[in-house]
């Protein structure tokens, strides 16, 4: 199973953006960094293009947005646009990339966007607003006992919260299911949940880069 989205999810926006727009911009970065353009951290996304198509669907353009350092195709999918995205990598701030206007922000702590996504989702409900926030997490970050705390308090206090789970098998480059022991990632049915291979290294692209 590569996606599973939980019952009575229903899709509410439309996505103009392509599997292929995703692949170019995260080329176009790719380039640049070899180029030595980019003297910061980049962490690219390729393999779920497809999965975080369909995942956007149910993500209404006014919902919060919370995501890791992996987050270039989600800020294209919530509406941040190509050049005021390029501009925030070129900065250095391909790992935290954000934007107050399309209620956008990630984090390069692992799991450190948990809390911030809980205590938004906690605001949302006190406000009675409609609008909802979602939070993309690793595989790796599934794990940490930060996250299971987060999905108790949110599903108990039933909070706004939708929760995507990002399974690659990995935690950079080992494999987070031989860490813990697992056969495979168990998750709760009330969350999205995909498994992909990550077609780029999990950090950077894999060649030494002389920075002018
Ligand atoms: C608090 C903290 N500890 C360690 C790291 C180093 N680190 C960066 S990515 C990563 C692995 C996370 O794996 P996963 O959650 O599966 O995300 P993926 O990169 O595979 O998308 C770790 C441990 C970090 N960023 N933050
Ligand atoms: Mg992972």
């Amino acid at each position: 199973m590569n996606l599973f989205v939980p019952k009575n999810k229903k899709k509410v926006r439309k996505i103009n953006i392509n599997k292929s727009n995703i692949q170019n911009f995260e080329k176009e970065i790719y380039d640049l960094f070899n180029q030595g353009k980019i003297p910061y951290p980049i962490h690219l996304t390729k393999g779920n293009e497809e999965s975080l198509i369909n995942i956007f669907h149910y993500i209404d353009k006014k919902d919060w947005v919370f995501c890791s350092w992996r987050n270039h195709a989600h800020a294209l999918l919530h509406g941040i646009s190509k050049e005021s995205l390029k501009s925030q990598i070129l900065n250095g701030k391909s790992m935290y990339v954000s934007s107050k206007k399309h209620r956008f922000l990630s984090s390069s702590i692992a799991g450190g966007i948990i809390p911030i996504s809980l205590g938004v989702a906690l605001g949302l409900k006190r406000k009675k607003s409609k609008q909802r926030a979602w939070l993309f997490i690793g595989d790796m970050t599934s794990q940490m006992g930060l996250f299971h705390e987060a999905y108790k308090y949110s599903r108990n206090f039933n909070l706004p919260l939708e929760i995507v789970i990002e399974d690659n098998g990995k935690s950079v480059k080992t494999d987070t299911k031989k860490v813990w022991n697992l056969k495979k990632i168990d998750f709760p049915k009330d969350l999205f949940y995909y498994k992909y291979k990550l077609a780029y290294p999990p950090f950077g692209t894999g060649k030494w880069v002389t920075f002018k």
